[in-house]
Protein backbone atom coordinates (compact mmCIF):
# COMPACT_ATOMS: atom_id res chain seq x y z
CA UNK A 1 0.00 0.00 0.00
CA UNK A 2 1.43 3.32 -1.29
CA UNK A 3 0.88 6.08 1.53
CA UNK A 4 0.57 9.91 1.16
CA UNK A 5 1.29 12.54 4.08
CA UNK A 6 -1.29 15.09 4.63
CA UNK A 7 -1.64 17.64 7.45
CA UNK A 8 -4.58 18.08 9.92
CA UNK A 9 -5.87 20.54 7.47
CA UNK A 10 -5.49 19.24 4.51
CA UNK A 11 -6.92 16.38 5.55
CA UNK A 12 -9.86 18.59 7.09
CA UNK A 13 -10.17 20.31 3.63
CA UNK A 14 -10.31 18.01 1.50
CA UNK A 15 -13.14 16.08 3.29
CA UNK A 16 -14.86 19.58 3.47
CA UNK A 17 -14.73 20.30 0.00
CA UNK A 18 -15.85 16.50 -0.75
CA UNK A 19 -18.53 17.50 0.92
CA UNK A 20 -19.62 20.68 -0.05
CA UNK A 21 -19.03 19.98 -3.67
CA UNK A 22 -21.53 17.16 -3.30
CA UNK A 23 -24.21 19.69 -1.98
CA UNK A 24 -23.70 19.76 2.00
CA UNK A 25 -23.88 23.42 3.72
CA UNK A 26 -21.01 25.11 5.80
CA UNK A 27 -22.43 23.48 8.97
CA UNK A 28 -23.03 20.22 7.93
CA UNK A 29 -19.57 20.08 5.98
CA UNK A 30 -17.87 21.53 8.62
CA UNK A 31 -19.35 18.86 11.44
CA UNK A 32 -18.53 15.74 9.17
CA UNK A 33 -14.91 16.81 7.94
CA UNK A 34 -13.91 17.89 11.82
CA UNK A 35 -14.99 14.62 12.72
CA UNK A 36 -12.93 12.82 10.15
CA UNK A 37 -10.17 14.81 10.37
CA UNK A 38 -10.37 13.60 14.27
CA UNK A 39 -10.43 10.54 13.43
CA UNK A 40 -7.40 10.56 11.14
CA UNK A 41 -5.90 12.22 13.52
CA UNK A 42 -6.39 9.69 16.34
CA UNK A 43 -4.88 6.75 14.22
CA UNK A 44 -8.75 5.52 13.14
CA UNK A 45 -8.31 5.66 9.67
CA UNK A 46 -11.25 3.32 9.28
CA UNK A 47 -13.70 6.47 10.21
CA UNK A 48 -11.48 8.75 8.41
CA UNK A 49 -10.90 9.73 5.09
CA UNK A 50 -12.11 6.29 3.96
CA UNK A 51 -15.69 7.30 4.75
CA UNK A 52 -16.28 10.01 2.63
CA UNK A 53 -17.33 8.33 -0.74
CA UNK A 54 -19.88 6.64 1.85
CA UNK A 55 -20.92 10.65 2.85
CA UNK A 56 -21.00 11.75 -0.62
CA UNK A 57 -23.16 8.94 -1.73
CA UNK A 58 -26.06 10.01 0.64
CA UNK A 59 -25.47 13.40 -0.51
CA UNK A 60 -25.53 12.98 -4.57
CA UNK A 61 -28.58 10.04 -4.00
CA UNK A 62 -30.53 12.66 -1.82
CA UNK A 63 -30.75 10.31 0.95
CA UNK A 64 -29.04 12.47 3.32
CA UNK A 65 -30.07 16.53 3.75
CA UNK A 66 -26.60 18.67 3.68
CA UNK A 67 -28.52 21.57 4.83
CA UNK A 68 -30.07 19.43 7.95
CA UNK A 69 -30.77 22.37 10.51
CA UNK A 70 -31.06 20.03 13.69
CA UNK A 71 -32.58 21.63 17.10
CA UNK A 72 -32.42 20.09 20.17
CA UNK A 73 -35.46 20.28 22.39
CA UNK A 74 -35.61 20.05 25.92
CA UNK A 75 -38.72 17.49 26.47
CA UNK A 76 -38.03 16.75 30.52
CA UNK A 77 -35.46 18.09 32.96
CA UNK A 78 -33.77 14.79 31.98
CA UNK A 79 -34.55 14.10 28.99
CA UNK A 80 -33.30 15.71 25.61
CA UNK A 81 -34.46 14.92 22.08
CA UNK A 82 -33.49 15.86 18.96
CA UNK A 83 -34.67 15.20 15.29
CA UNK A 84 -31.44 14.87 13.06
CA UNK A 85 -33.74 16.23 10.21
CA UNK A 86 -32.35 13.47 7.93
CA UNK A 87 -29.17 15.04 8.19
CA UNK A 88 -25.59 13.12 9.24
CA UNK A 89 -25.14 12.69 12.78
CA UNK A 90 -22.21 14.76 13.35
CA UNK A 91 -23.67 18.16 13.63
CA UNK A 92 -27.01 16.90 15.24
CA UNK A 93 -24.79 15.72 17.99
CA UNK A 94 -22.34 18.41 18.14
CA UNK A 95 -25.58 20.67 18.69
CA UNK A 96 -27.12 18.21 21.58
CA UNK A 97 -24.62 17.46 23.56
CA UNK A 98 -24.06 20.75 25.61
CA UNK A 99 -28.14 20.41 26.60
CA UNK A 100 -27.45 17.13 27.49
CA UNK A 101 -24.38 17.52 29.62
CA UNK A 102 -26.36 20.69 31.40
CA UNK A 103 -29.37 18.31 32.07
CA UNK A 104 -27.03 15.79 33.62
CA UNK A 105 -25.29 18.41 35.43
CA UNK A 106 -28.57 19.26 36.89
CA UNK A 107 -30.88 16.10 37.65
CA UNK A 108 -27.41 13.78 37.98
CA UNK A 109 -28.22 11.85 34.67
CA UNK A 110 -29.93 12.67 31.82
CA UNK A 111 -30.77 10.95 28.08
CA UNK A 112 -30.09 12.10 24.21
CA UNK A 113 -32.61 10.72 22.00
CA UNK A 114 -31.17 11.06 18.12
CA UNK A 115 -33.26 10.11 15.59
CA UNK A 116 -33.56 10.48 11.95
CA UNK A 117 -29.45 10.67 11.41
CA UNK A 118 -27.59 8.99 9.70
CA UNK A 119 -24.27 7.65 10.98
CA UNK A 120 -21.39 6.89 9.53
CA UNK A 121 -18.34 7.88 12.50
CA UNK A 122 -17.06 6.82 15.44
CA UNK A 123 -18.82 7.51 18.89
CA UNK A 124 -15.87 8.86 21.07
CA UNK A 125 -16.74 12.23 20.17
CA UNK A 126 -19.71 12.01 22.09
CA UNK A 127 -19.12 10.12 24.66
CA UNK A 128 -14.82 12.22 24.95
CA UNK A 129 -17.33 15.77 25.31
CA UNK A 130 -19.56 14.32 27.92
CA UNK A 131 -16.40 13.47 29.88
CA UNK A 132 -14.94 16.99 29.29
CA UNK A 133 -17.59 18.00 31.46
CA UNK A 134 -16.92 15.99 34.05
CA UNK A 135 -19.59 13.30 33.11
CA UNK A 136 -19.64 9.61 32.86
CA UNK A 137 -20.68 9.31 28.97
CA UNK A 138 -22.26 6.22 26.90
CA UNK A 139 -23.35 6.28 24.01
CA UNK A 140 -24.84 3.19 21.25
CA UNK A 141 -26.37 3.30 17.52
CA UNK A 142 -26.71 0.29 15.23
CA UNK A 143 -26.87 0.01 11.67
CA UNK A 144 -27.40 -2.06 8.70
CA UNK A 145 -27.46 -6.36 9.23
CA UNK A 146 -23.59 -7.55 8.86
CA UNK A 147 -23.61 -9.21 11.94
CA UNK A 148 -24.68 -13.02 12.68
CA UNK A 149 -26.16 -13.46 16.15
CA UNK A 150 -24.07 -16.22 17.80
CA UNK A 151 -25.38 -19.43 16.77
CA UNK A 152 -26.50 -18.23 13.27
CA UNK A 153 -24.65 -17.54 9.76
CA UNK A 154 -27.55 -14.76 8.81
CA UNK A 155 -27.20 -11.24 9.45
CA UNK A 156 -29.48 -9.70 11.62
CA UNK A 157 -27.09 -6.97 13.86
CA UNK A 158 -25.42 -4.06 12.68
CA UNK A 159 -21.84 -3.66 13.84
CA UNK A 160 -23.40 -2.03 16.49
CA UNK A 161 -20.70 0.18 18.53
CA UNK A 162 -20.69 0.79 22.09
CA UNK A 163 -18.76 3.67 23.32
CA UNK A 164 -17.85 4.74 27.38
CA UNK A 165 -15.97 7.90 29.11
CA UNK A 166 -15.15 8.15 32.67
CA UNK A 167 -13.84 11.89 33.36
CA UNK A 168 -10.36 11.95 35.09
CA UNK A 169 -10.27 15.59 36.43
CA UNK A 170 -6.33 16.99 35.41
CA UNK A 171 -6.13 13.90 32.89
CA UNK A 172 -7.24 13.17 29.52
CA UNK A 173 -10.80 11.00 30.00
CA UNK A 174 -10.57 7.02 30.02
CA UNK A 175 -12.81 6.32 26.73
CA UNK A 176 -13.08 3.09 25.05
CA UNK A 177 -15.02 2.92 21.67
CA UNK A 178 -15.81 -0.41 20.13
CA UNK A 179 -17.76 -2.30 17.58
CA UNK A 180 -19.76 -5.07 19.27
CA UNK A 181 -18.87 -7.10 16.29
CA UNK A 182 -15.43 -9.04 16.46
CA UNK A 183 -14.04 -6.26 14.15
CA UNK A 184 -15.68 -3.36 13.03
CA UNK A 185 -16.58 -3.51 9.22
CA UNK A 186 -13.96 -0.09 8.24
CA UNK A 187 -11.38 -2.47 9.48
CA UNK A 188 -12.43 -5.56 7.44
CA UNK A 189 -12.49 -3.39 3.86
CA UNK A 190 -9.51 -1.86 5.05
CA UNK A 191 -7.65 -5.16 5.57
CA UNK A 192 -9.22 -6.86 2.23
CA UNK A 193 -8.46 -3.62 0.60
CA UNK A 194 -4.64 -3.92 2.01
CA UNK A 195 -4.36 -7.32 1.55
CA UNK A 196 -4.20 -8.32 4.90
CA UNK A 197 -5.67 -11.45 6.79
CA UNK A 198 -8.18 -11.12 9.86
CA UNK A 199 -8.08 -13.17 13.08
CA UNK A 200 -10.33 -16.08 12.32
CA UNK A 201 -13.49 -15.56 14.06
CA UNK A 202 -14.30 -12.42 12.77
CA UNK A 203 -16.36 -13.85 10.07
CA UNK A 204 -17.92 -15.99 8.15
CA UNK A 205 -17.93 -16.81 3.98
CA UNK A 206 -20.64 -17.07 1.86
CA UNK A 207 -20.80 -20.48 2.89
CA UNK A 208 -21.08 -19.84 6.57
CA UNK A 209 -17.09 -21.21 6.96
CA UNK A 210 -14.61 -19.64 9.20
CA UNK A 211 -12.49 -17.58 7.10
CA UNK A 212 -9.06 -15.26 7.56
CA UNK A 213 -9.79 -13.73 4.42
CA UNK A 214 -11.14 -10.37 5.06
CA UNK A 215 -12.64 -10.45 0.94
CA UNK A 216 -14.84 -13.87 2.27
CA UNK A 217 -16.09 -12.40 5.25
CA UNK A 218 -17.22 -9.53 2.77
CA UNK A 219 -19.45 -11.46 0.77
CA UNK A 220 -20.68 -13.31 3.88
CA UNK A 221 -21.20 -12.16 7.29
CA UNK A 222 -19.00 -10.80 10.98
CA UNK A 223 -19.23 -12.48 14.21
CA UNK A 224 -20.38 -10.50 17.43
CA UNK A 225 -17.32 -10.34 19.54
CA UNK A 226 -17.12 -13.20 22.45
CA UNK A 227 -19.52 -15.34 21.09
CA UNK A 228 -23.36 -15.18 22.56
CA UNK A 229 -21.87 -12.42 25.33
CA UNK A 230 -20.90 -9.73 22.54
CA UNK A 231 -24.14 -11.10 21.07
CA UNK A 232 -26.50 -9.52 23.78
CA UNK A 233 -24.99 -6.58 23.97
CA UNK A 234 -25.63 -5.97 20.21
CA UNK A 235 -29.03 -7.37 20.83
CA UNK A 236 -29.08 -4.49 23.73
CA UNK A 237 -27.72 -1.95 20.97
CA UNK A 238 -30.68 -2.47 18.11
CA UNK A 239 -33.22 -1.50 21.08
CA UNK A 240 -31.62 1.17 22.73
CA UNK A 241 -30.77 2.28 19.68
CA UNK A 242 -33.85 1.78 17.91
CA UNK A 243 -37.60 1.53 20.02
CA UNK A 244 -35.88 3.23 23.26
CA UNK A 245 -35.17 6.52 20.96
CA UNK A 246 -38.38 5.86 18.36
CA UNK A 247 -36.37 4.67 15.57
CA UNK A 248 -35.92 1.52 13.60
CA UNK A 249 -33.71 -1.94 13.99
CA UNK A 250 -30.23 -2.45 11.57
CA UNK A 251 -32.91 -4.60 9.51
CA UNK A 252 -35.36 -1.84 9.16
CA UNK A 253 -33.10 0.41 8.37
CA UNK A 254 -31.57 -1.17 5.27
CA UNK A 255 -35.20 -1.84 4.17
CA UNK A 256 -36.13 1.94 3.96
CA UNK A 257 -32.35 2.07 2.64
CA UNK A 258 -31.71 3.07 -0.70
CA UNK A 259 -28.34 1.33 -1.34
CA UNK A 260 -26.22 3.83 -2.15
CA UNK A 261 -23.44 2.53 -0.01
CA UNK A 262 -23.22 5.25 2.69
CA UNK A 263 -25.18 5.30 6.41
CA UNK A 264 -28.84 4.30 6.80
CA UNK A 265 -31.25 6.14 8.67
CA UNK A 266 -31.57 5.43 12.24
CA UNK A 267 -31.20 6.80 16.07
CA UNK A 268 -28.28 6.96 18.67
CA UNK A 269 -28.78 6.49 22.67
CA UNK A 270 -26.47 9.03 24.41
CA UNK A 271 -26.48 8.51 28.49
CA UNK A 272 -25.23 11.32 30.41
CA UNK A 273 -24.31 10.62 34.59
CA UNK A 274 -22.80 12.93 37.16
CA UNK A 275 -20.50 10.87 39.69
CA UNK A 276 -20.27 14.06 41.26
CA UNK A 277 -24.01 14.08 41.93
CA UNK A 278 -24.75 9.99 41.76
CA UNK A 279 -21.16 8.79 43.74
CA UNK A 280 -19.29 9.15 46.86
CA UNK A 281 -17.44 12.48 47.68
CA UNK A 282 -14.37 10.97 46.34
CA UNK A 283 -15.34 9.29 43.19
CA UNK A 284 -12.55 10.36 40.99
CA UNK A 285 -9.75 9.38 43.29
CA UNK A 286 -11.19 6.30 43.98
CA UNK A 287 -11.25 5.24 39.98
CA UNK A 288 -7.81 6.09 39.82
CA UNK A 289 -7.13 3.63 42.42
CA UNK A 290 -8.49 1.09 39.87
CA UNK A 291 -6.71 2.65 36.97
CA UNK A 292 -3.36 2.57 38.94
CA UNK A 293 -3.66 -1.14 39.48
CA UNK A 294 -4.61 -1.84 35.82
CA UNK A 295 -1.76 0.03 34.58
CA UNK A 296 0.81 -1.87 37.13
CA UNK A 297 0.51 -4.99 34.90
CA UNK A 298 2.88 -5.70 32.65
CA UNK A 299 1.64 -4.96 29.30
CA UNK A 300 -1.41 -3.47 30.22
CA UNK A 301 -3.10 -0.47 28.90
CA UNK A 302 -5.84 2.04 29.49
CA UNK A 303 -8.80 2.17 26.44
CA UNK A 304 -8.30 5.49 24.32
CA UNK A 305 -4.37 5.74 25.18
CA UNK A 306 -2.82 5.03 22.07
CA UNK A 307 -5.85 7.76 20.88
CA UNK A 308 -4.74 10.21 23.55
CA UNK A 309 -0.82 9.74 22.56
CA UNK A 310 -1.79 10.22 19.03
CA UNK A 311 -3.54 13.31 19.10
CA UNK A 312 -0.48 14.64 21.02
CA UNK A 313 1.68 14.28 17.56
CA UNK A 314 0.11 17.30 15.59
CA UNK A 315 2.19 16.16 12.16
CA UNK A 316 0.80 14.82 9.03
CA UNK A 317 -0.45 11.69 8.84
CA UNK A 318 -0.20 8.82 5.87
CA UNK A 319 -3.40 8.26 4.21
CA UNK A 320 -3.89 5.65 1.58
CA UNK A 321 -2.74 7.33 -1.97
CA UNK A 322 -5.63 5.83 -4.05
CA UNK A 323 -7.81 7.19 -1.48
CA UNK A 324 -6.48 10.70 -1.42
CA UNK A 325 -6.58 10.50 -5.71
CA UNK A 326 -10.38 9.33 -6.12
CA UNK A 327 -11.47 12.49 -3.38
CA UNK A 328 -8.91 14.70 -4.97
CA UNK A 329 -11.34 14.28 -7.95
CA UNK A 330 -14.46 14.41 -5.72
CA UNK A 331 -13.31 17.40 -4.08
P1 LIG B 1 -10.89 -1.29 18.31
O1 LIG B 1 -11.06 -2.76 18.41
O2 LIG B 1 -9.75 -0.78 17.53
O3 LIG B 1 -10.79 -0.65 19.76
C1 LIG B 1 -11.83 -0.77 20.66
C2 LIG B 1 -11.46 -0.13 21.98
O4 LIG B 1 -10.50 -0.94 22.65
C3 LIG B 1 -10.84 1.25 21.82
O5 LIG B 1 -11.35 2.08 22.81
C4 LIG B 1 -9.35 0.99 22.01
O6 LIG B 1 -8.65 2.10 22.56
C5 LIG B 1 -9.37 -0.15 22.99
N1 LIG B 1 -8.18 -1.00 22.85
C6 LIG B 1 -7.68 -1.53 21.72
N2 LIG B 1 -6.60 -2.27 21.99
C7 LIG B 1 -6.42 -2.20 23.33
C8 LIG B 1 -5.46 -2.76 24.24
N3 LIG B 1 -4.48 -3.53 23.82
N4 LIG B 1 -5.60 -2.46 25.54
C9 LIG B 1 -6.59 -1.67 26.00
N5 LIG B 1 -7.51 -1.11 25.20
C10 LIG B 1 -7.44 -1.37 23.88
O7 LIG B 1 -12.25 -0.63 17.76
P2 LIG B 1 -13.28 -1.20 16.70
O8 LIG B 1 -12.49 -1.61 15.50
O9 LIG B 1 -14.20 -2.16 17.32
O10 LIG B 1 -14.11 0.12 16.35
C11 LIG B 1 -13.51 1.15 15.60
C12 LIG B 1 -14.42 2.32 15.48
O11 LIG B 1 -15.50 2.00 14.64
C13 LIG B 1 -15.06 2.82 16.77
O12 LIG B 1 -14.70 4.18 16.90
C14 LIG B 1 -16.55 2.67 16.54
O13 LIG B 1 -17.35 3.70 17.11
C15 LIG B 1 -16.63 2.73 15.04
N6 LIG B 1 -17.85 2.09 14.54
C16 LIG B 1 -18.87 2.88 14.14
C17 LIG B 1 -20.05 2.29 13.69
C18 LIG B 1 -21.23 3.13 13.33
O14 LIG B 1 -22.26 2.57 12.98
N7 LIG B 1 -21.16 4.44 13.37
C19 LIG B 1 -20.18 0.85 13.59
C20 LIG B 1 -19.04 0.13 14.08
C21 LIG B 1 -17.91 0.74 14.52
P3 LIG B 1 -7.64 2.97 21.65
O15 LIG B 1 -8.52 3.83 20.79
O16 LIG B 1 -6.82 3.73 22.61
O17 LIG B 1 -6.85 1.98 20.85
O1 LIG C 1 -17.01 0.05 10.71
O2 LIG C 1 -18.70 -1.28 11.08
C1 LIG C 1 -18.23 -0.19 10.78
C2 LIG C 1 -19.15 0.93 10.54
C3 LIG C 1 -20.46 0.88 10.22
C4 LIG C 1 -20.89 2.19 10.10
C5 LIG C 1 -19.85 3.00 10.36
N1 LIG C 1 -18.81 2.21 10.65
Amino acid sequence: MTTQALSLDEIYQLAFDCLTKAGADQANADAVANTVMRAERDGSASHGLFRIPGYVATLLSGKVNGSADPQPEQVTPAFVRCHGQNGHAPLAINRSVEMLAESALTCGVAVLSLTHSHHFAALWPETEALAMRGLVGFACVSYMPMVAPAGGREALFGTNPISFAWPRPNNTPLVFDMATSAMAMGEVQIAARDGHKVPLGTGLDANGELTDDPREILKGVLLPFGAHKGSAISMMVELMAGPMVGEGFSFEAQEGDNGDGGPPQGGEFILAISPQILGSDNWAEHAEKLFAKLESIDGIRLPGQRRHKMRADLGAREVNSELVEKLQTMS
